[in-house]
Formats: C-alpha cells, structure tokens, sequence
C-alpha cells in the first residue's frame, strides 16, 4: 500500500494485440508506484480497490506523452458515453474521459483517457519523473492513436513501427519539434532509423504537424510586471513554454511574447468555453446565487452537470408568487444518435444550436433564455503572484483598507495592490515566526496555484515588520461562516464545501506539500461562496511552543491523528485524518469536535478506536467517507482524488 505516487480512475484502451480484436474502453483504477504501474478492476459500490487487471514495470516504459485526438472518429472508434451492460469495469453511467495519453513500453502503447485536463498532465509529469533516468533512446514518437493495425498519424501499420515525430527527452522532459520553419535543415537520422530506413521503405512520409499549443484567453489579463504579456480575452495565443507550472511564456498574434497566468486561457478542447452562457465547472447552488444575484428574467447559464459528461442549463424567472424569483435546473438529454434537447422534444445537433432555438422559444421553459449570464468577467481568477517571477512586492504598492483580524502571526489586513487588486495582507509580528526559512519557503509555495487554494501573492520583506500578501476572500474564515447559519445550508451545499477543500488537498498532494493544520479555522470563503484553503504549510514557521508541540496547549490535537499525537509523524495521510474532522465540522456547522471532552480525554478517545458521531446532516454515505480517513492505520486512510472522487458521487444536480 505504501509507495503509492498517484492513484486515479482512468478509462483503459483495450491494447488490441490483433487488428481484428475489438477496441474497447474499461474503467480501471491506475496505481503508480516508483517500480510499477498498475491497473485494478474498482469497486464502486463499497469504494474500494478490486482485482488486479495488469501492470507495467517502470523500467520497460519509454517515454509517456500525450496523443492528439481524433477529430471524427467513425461511429466504430467513438469514445463510449455510455454503456447499457454493467459488467464489472464496463461504464455503468454516463462519464467524459477526453485526455487521453500514451505509455510506450516494449510491448507497444497502453492508450489511458483522463477525465481533467488537470489529472493528465500531473500522471504524465509524474510517470516522466519516475522514468528519467534512462529515455534518453527514444527520439521520436506517434503522436496520434495506433488502431485497426495503423497509426494515425503517419499511417505506419507496424507497432514498433519508429515513431513520426521527433521529441527531444532530455531527463524525461519531452516536447515536440517546434517548427519545421525554424530549422531548414533536416535533422540527421538517429541510428535507429538508420536501421528501420534500410531494413523496409517507409510508407511516403505525411507532413509532419506543427504541435505548437494554442490557447484561447478566457479573461483579459493586464500585465503585473515587464515579464508578462497581456491577454484580451477571445484572442488565441501560441505557447511557447510551459517550463513554470502557474506562468507559460506565449506569444500573441502580434508577434509579443511574454508571461501569461495559465488558468486564463484554455486549450479550447472544450468548445463550449467560447460562449458567455457557458460557466463550465458552476455548482447549481453557485448558479442560483449568481441568478438571483442579477435578477434579470430569462437570466440562464449552461454548465457542466456534476454527473460527468452531461449539462445543465439554469433558467431564472422572477415569480409574483416568490420574491426571490424561481430558478429551474434542466439537464440537456441526449438521445441515442447524438443528439439534444431540454424540454421538449425538440432535437439539436448541438448545445449551442438549442441554445439559440430557446433564445427564441420558450418552449416548455420557465422563460425563454434571454440573458446569457456569466461569471466570468467578475471572477477572473487569482494569478500565482502578482506577475511573472515576482515574489518580492513593494510597500509602496499596497493601500491598506480594513483591519479583518487577527491570525497565528498577527493582524490581517484588507487592502490593495496597485489601488487595484484587492489583497490580504498578513502583517507578521516580530519574534512569532522563523522569517528567512519562511521567506526560502514562500518561493516554492507561489507556485503551488490552484482555484481552491488561497493563493500566495508574495512578501514584502524590506522593512520589518514583513508582509504575506495574499488573495482576499470576502466572506471571511469558514468557521464563522458555518456558524453564523442566518443562510442556511443544504446537505448539498455542504458537500460543495467539502469537494472544494478536497480538490484542494488532493492538489497538495500530488505535489507532495503538507498542510499540517487543516481545520475550518484555516479555510476561507470568497464572495461566490466558493471555499479554500488558506495557510498550508506555515505552520513550520510558527516559533510557540504552545502551538507546534503536540504536548502544547495550542497544539491542534481535535485534528491530529494518533501518529502525530505520539510520534509527530506527518503524513498526507496525517492531513487526511484532519479532513475528516473538518468535513465533521462543516456538516455540524461548526461545531467544536468532541466537545464534551478535554483534550486528554479526546486522546483516550481515540486511542480507544472511539470515533466522532454522525452529525444529523450527514447521510450514512457521507459518514461513511469522514469515517474513512479515521482509520487507525495511515496507510489504510483513502487519498484525497480518492475521496474527491467519492464527494462527487453524493453530489446531485
Ligand atoms: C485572508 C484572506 C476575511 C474577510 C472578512 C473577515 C475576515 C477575513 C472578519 C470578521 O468580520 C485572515 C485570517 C484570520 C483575519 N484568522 C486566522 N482573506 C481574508 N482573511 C484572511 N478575509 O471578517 C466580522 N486572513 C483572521 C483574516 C485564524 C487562525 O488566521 F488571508
């Protein structure tokens, strides 16, 4: 069980080891370990690993990219979107795996489809660190799907036919040839293909594509520093480098080049995320507020269902019977051949051809769509750091507006940067915190950005006392926000919380940071409602002994699993114990966990294998998944894309 690098439930190409044997996709749970990868049947019904299906030994895999779709695929090669049968591992509901990438060992490629963009590019970053040390042969590679006994991409009808497209795989890092313009010359053969070239003619070669990624903004993007480029939203942008994980170095049509935040552009694999209407990753709840926030008849937006592979279209109507208005929640049908419709049967070829049809056609609706309504102008989201390679902020920048509190450090402060953005400023008294190894810290942290993390602009550490600056989240500590239930909450709205916390977490670990003291009191609520979490890693800064001894007063022992409590043993499964407790927490609204109990009794308590109660707004399935990150054994406890992906299963639309 140890060892385990990643885990994630993948859809599986069938590795047609015949032309004629049939293609098909299967379910399967990826285990990556440093010597293996491995596939399990998975059991969704108890939530857990079931027989295992295959594996691959690390040191026979040669390099892992990813494979270029194909466009159109004939009717025998689409991708499943559902399946009728429910054999073990076969698709028992509608579900989207469309990233598909390659992992090339001796016997040919094993084709794995993803369900995020996201999760692909951290198993291939992973799968090419486990691999480094020796891929230096490979030189070229099948940038498209082998299938039916050819690939796609050159035509190639031998599996171990040498690849069509050069790719440069210095320590594993491997990136396309960049253009064929750029060098004139052609490349002189490798021996390899040497080899190939004289032992049988190559079928006549195709042109080689240019792989050069283009992107589209999906916000504009004012430049922070002299490093960026700005961005104006709709306008492609050619990527030239992805060296650094939050900032791609690109160039626009005019030929500028510089830094761009990489979460305000997408690939544009999704063409829905070119409409306004569309809101991809909106929750129904987030989409209520933001109707009625408008409050504008016909007010809609399209989202992505939270069952994968399906849609939501969200109408608002204002109602003389309600004051708030009525928001109705339709899912877009597909029929059998691929096609749409919301209310009637009224059939589309696509979503944005019903779109229009219902601007114009009620047609069954509580109105008809007139008021494409987004998100997307005012959430621009928060950038790692203010501007490429900026970690250093200058005094002179910030205003500060509102005191917000006080924290482990000291007081936070509300204010600006530039007069423009609205910031955090945590303004650390002096003596409560290892300052230089913080500020080394702080340089690794501002690359950890993802949209459920508070994320960390930058320091100012010129004068004393020094600054953490911060993104601002208007709606304060989620502790207070769950206690102060004026609004009251559903048990899906909670869930909501606990998914985005999770992403977060599970995000944290797959770049192997700790948080270390996960509670509500360290989670943040921002104006949409959305939550994250704030303070990862600090608290191996903090100098009180009362807080970072597991024998202190402020040590947070309600939190802390048994192998920290006796041998300070932190763990990402140590961070999971805590999850636990703070999904505990949210879906009591706040209360204090084991409330009756002093601190040495919650220690008994637990040493005794007694565990919290199940708080009356939580279903049995949603105990059971806080209770599984209590278990006594770390190695026992689920990941978080584990248990993300169990929080989306008792989300409903
Ligand atoms: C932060 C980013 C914020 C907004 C409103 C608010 C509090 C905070 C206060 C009471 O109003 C921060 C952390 C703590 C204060 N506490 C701890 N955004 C915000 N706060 C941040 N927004 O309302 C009636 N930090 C207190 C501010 C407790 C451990 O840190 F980073």
């Amino acid at each position: 069980m140890s060892g385990i690098i990643l885990e994630s439930i993948f859809l599986k190409r069938s590795q047609q080891k015949k032309k004629t044997s049939p293609l098909n996709f299967k379910k399967r749970l990826f285990v990556l370990t440093e010597t293996k990868l491995s596939y399990f049947e998975y059991d969704f019904e108890r939530g857990r690993r079931g027989s295992k299906k295959g594996s691959v030994d690390i040191d026979r895999i040669t390099f892992v990219e990813k494979v270029i779709p194909e466009q159109a695929p004939p009717p025998e090669r689409q991708m499943p979107q559902r399946s009728d049968e429910d054999e073990t591992g076969q698709l028992s509901k509608i579900e989207r795996f469309p990233y598909p990438f390659q992992v090339v060992y001796d016997e040919g490629p094993l084709y794995v489809f993803a369900p995020t963009e996201e999760l692909r590019r951290r198993w291939i970053h992973q799968l090419k660190n486990v691999i480094t040390s020796k891929n230096d042969v490979m030189r070229k590679y099948h940038p498209k799907f082998w299938i039916d006994g050819q690939y796609l991409c050159c035509a190639q009808t031998s599996k171990n036919a040498m690849g069509c497209q050069i790719l440069t795989s210095s320590n594993g890092s491997i990136k396309p040839v960049r253009s064929r313009r750029m060098s004139k010359k052609p490349l002189p053969p490798t021996p390899t293909e040497e080899k190939e070239k004289t032992s049988r003619p190559l079928p006549p070669e195709p042109p080689v594509q240019e792989e050069m990624k283009k992107v589209v903004a999906l916000y504009g993007y004012t430049p922070m520093n002299a490093n960026d480029l700005p961005l104006q939203k709709g306008e492609e942008y050619l990527i030239l480098e992805e060296g650094n994980q939050a900032w791609w170095r690109a160039r626009d049509k005019n030929g500028q080049e510089g830094y761009i935040p990489n979460n305000y552009v997408t690939e544009a694999r999704d063409p829905l995320e070119m409409y306004e209407w569309y809101s991809k990753n909106m929750t129904r709840s987030q989409a209520e507020q933001l109707l009625k926030g408008e409050d504008k008849e016909g007010g809609f937006i399209v989202r992505e269902s939270s069952k994968a592979g399906k849609y939501t279209v969200s109408v608002y109507a204002k109602s003389t019977a309600e004051p708030q208005g009525l928001t109705r929640h339709y899912v877009v049908c597909q029929t059998s051949q691929g096609q749409c419709y919301l209310a009637e049967k009224h059939l589309f070829d696509t979503i944005p051809e019903m779109i229009t049809y219902h601007q114009h056609n009620s047609a069954g609706l509580i109105s008809r769509l007139k008021y494409p309504v987004s998100s997307k102008k005012k959430n621009a989201p928060s950038t790692a750091g203010l501007g490429y390679g900026s970690w250093e902020i200058d005094h002179k920048d910030l205003t500060f507006l509102k005191e917000l509190g006080s924290g482990q450090f000291g007081v936070v402060q509300y204010g600006k940067w530039r007069g423009q953005y609205d910031v955090a400023i945590k303004m650390i008294r002096e003596g409560s915190m290892s300052e230089d190894e913080f500020i080394e810290e702080a340089k690794v942290m501002m690359n950890l950005s993802h949209e459920n993390l508070v994320q960390l602009y930058g320091v100012c550490t010129k004068e004393r006392p020094i600054f953490i600056i911060t993104e601002y989240m208007s709606n304060g500590c989620l502790l207070n926000y769950l206690q102060e239930s004026r609004r009251r909450f559903s048990a899906n709205e909670l869930l909501e919380m606990c998914r985005d916390i999770c992403a977060a977490m599970a995000y944290l670990e797959s770049n192997q940071f700790l948080h270390r003291d996960l509670a509500a009191r360290n989670c943040l609520v921002n104006e949409n409602g959305i939550v994250k979490v704030a303070d990862f890693g600090l608290s191996r800064y903090v100098l009180d002994d009362e807080y970072t001894s597991s024998l202190g007063a402020k040590f947070p022992i309600r939190w802390s699993p048994p192998e920290v409590l006796l041998f300070s043993k932190f763990s990402s499964k140590s961070d999971v114990w805590s999850f636990g407790i703070l999904m505990w927490e949210i879906f009591t609204l706040g209360k204090m966990p084991y409330d009756r109990f002093n601190n040495s009794e919650v220690m008994d308590h637990i040493t005794k294998g007694l565990r919290l109660y199940r708080p009356q707004m939580a279903t049995e399935n949603i105990y059971a998944i806080m209770y599984s990150c209590w278990h006594d054994k770390p190695d026992e406890r689920p990941s978080f894309l584990m248990l993300h992906n169990h929080i989306m299963d008792q989300i409903d639309e």
